[in-house]
């Protein structure tokens, strides 16, 4: 089994992105499962071709793109991706679309193929603060969930595909007045590998 793991660069006027910084720390190898990983631009004209770059490069047969949800206190499980894109703040390219939608031809949403309330309870049973959302936004984030289960729909190889957002590190965190809720980047890695073992 290859699973793809996508963090996002940092964006925002932040220094790091507590995403890409987990998923590097991850091992090759989890459980018997080979693991891929991809940095994605916080980019709308540039995070889908460069996620389905990485796809194509590792054939995969479950991709877990993750991103940083800032002020959040836990993992959570993203279920759906809508078909719009409505920027609070320009993207790294300086773009910020409003009432766009992520694909002209395509369906209002998109149901995460993950097993999203396994996967909230088996990180609850291990102790690490996790929810279900019922939203990723409107950014880049929903914009490249949407893309990957798009991409994943119009495929005739089959592949599971879903979206994670992860709190600030207490780096980032520390960083700000009023203090917002945040992770150690060590335990929002460990996050992600117990999420790896239950999707095997
Ligand atoms: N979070 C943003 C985009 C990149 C990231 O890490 C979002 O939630 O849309």
């Amino acid at each position: 089994m290859k699973i793809l793991l996508t963090g996002f660069e940092p964006f925002n006027k932040e220094l790091i992105n507590p995403s890409c910084e987990a998923v590097r720390r991850l091992p090759d190898r989890i459980g018997g499962a080979e693991i891929a990983k991809a940095e994605i631009p916080v980019s709308f004209t540039h995070s889908g071709p460069v996620l389905k770059e990485a796809i194509t490069a590792c054939r995969p047969d479950i991709v877990l793109c993750i991103g940083q949800a800032g002020g959040y206190a836990g993992i959570a499980i993203e279920r759906i991706a809508v078909n719009l894109q409505d920027a609070s703040i320009p993207d790294n390219d300086g773009v910020q679309p409003h009432d766009q939608p992520v694909s002209a031809d395509g369906p209002a949403a998109y149901f995460s193929s993950l097993p999203v309330k396994e996967i909230v309870a088996g990180l609850q049973a291990d102790g690490i603060p996790a929810f279900l959302s019922n939203s990723a936004g409107t950014y880049v984030c929903n914009h490249l969930m949407y893309t990957l289960l798009h991409l994943i729909h119009h495929e005739s190889r089959p592949m599971q595909g879903g979206f994670i957002h992860v709190p600030y590190s207490m780096e980032q965190a520390a960083a700000k007045t009023p203090v917002p809720p945040s992770m150690e980047l060590s335990q929002i890695t460990r996050a992600l590998e117990r999420v790896v073992r239950i999707l095997i």
